[in-house]
């Protein structure tokens, strides 16, 4: 089906593995329009109630693929983010159900920024984060100019910009960068447990949850209690919070449908 990712969906869990571990899974044109298209899937199947994404490999993703740009076939800079890596973000943060990201190795450029798009971001112990764009004269894209500030302010968004030090995943948890670290030899089984959690969960309410969280630093105070106000009449109006509701009430473990 695929031939630069790994692609499968099991409990409910859609697995996207980036696959190019020769070039440290970094992206070229039809790498970007295989993520796009199994983002696509991940929207449109019901049975999908949360997405996984990592790399296979020592490394998560290196961003840009380097020889793609020097490529005097190759497509132009503008093309590279307005048909790949802002759709592949835009499709991330507007997608209403939850994306774990596992960055099991380092995550440089346009890949550390698909990774802070992501809802939950874990990394194994051994993983790290550049921004790597101002070593080849490039300016953050996929993003990453919007969502870094907001996770770990003004001041360390620009020198991690600026300098593109390569920090590790401790450090990242520190700074708030992403939600956890876990121990490289359970990596793969513990972050993936996240997202199978995450896939038995009222979805609806999820989504929801994710499109308020969406508005959150633009609208003002009372326009996001009026979404709230709005999001939770619809999320009260589900299957899942009937059950939610009645499962508490007879003391038992609710079963979420996702409806
Ligand atoms: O047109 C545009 O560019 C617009 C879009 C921009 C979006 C972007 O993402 S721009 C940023 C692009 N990415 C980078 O600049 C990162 C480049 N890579 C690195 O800085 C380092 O490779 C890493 C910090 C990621 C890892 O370093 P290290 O020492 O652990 O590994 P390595 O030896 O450098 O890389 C391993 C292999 O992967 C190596 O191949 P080889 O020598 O074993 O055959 C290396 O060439 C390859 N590789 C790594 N990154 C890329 C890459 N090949 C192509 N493109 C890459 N981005």
């Amino acid at each position: 089906m695929f031939e630069h990712i790994l692609w499968s969906v099991e409990n409910g869990v859609a697995r996207i593995t980036l696959n190019r571990p020769s070039v440290f899974n970094s992206m070229h044109h039809a790498m970007r329009q295989e993520v796009l298209a199994a983002l696509d899937l991940c929207r449109n199947e019901e049975s999908i109630r949360a997405v996984y994404l990592t790399g296979a490999g020592r490394a998560f993703c290196a961003g840009q693929d380097l020889q793609e740009v020097v490529d005097p076939n190759g497509p132009a800079l503008h093309d590279i983010l307005a048909s790949g890596y802002n759709p592949m973000v835009r499709a991330i943060r507007n997608l209403e159900k939850p994306v774990v990201c596992a960055v099991n190795g380092v995550a440089a450029g346009a890949g550390a920024n698909i990774a802070l798009a992501c809802d939950i971001t874990v990394a194994a112990a051994s993983a790290s984060f550049t921004q790597a764009f101002s070593k080849i004269g490039l300016i953050p894209d996929s993003g990453g100019t919007w969502t870094l500030p907001r996770l770990v302010g003004l001041q360390r968004a620009t020198a991690l910009m600026m300098l593109s030090d390569k920090i590790n995943a401790e450090e990242a948890v520190s700074m708030g960068l992403i939600w956890k670290v876990l121990p490289d030899n359970s990596f793969a089984q513990e972050s993936l447990r996240i997202a199978e959690m995450l896939a038995q969960m009222p979805t609806r309410a999820l989504g929801m949850t994710k499109r308020a969280l969406n508005r959150a630093f633009s609208n003002d105070f009372n326009a996001q209690l009026a979404l709230e106000d709005d999001l939770q009449t619809q999320a009260g109006q589900t299957y899942d919070y009937q059950e939610g509701v009645a499962a508490f009430l007879e003391k038992r473990k609710p079963v979420f449908r996702g409806e």
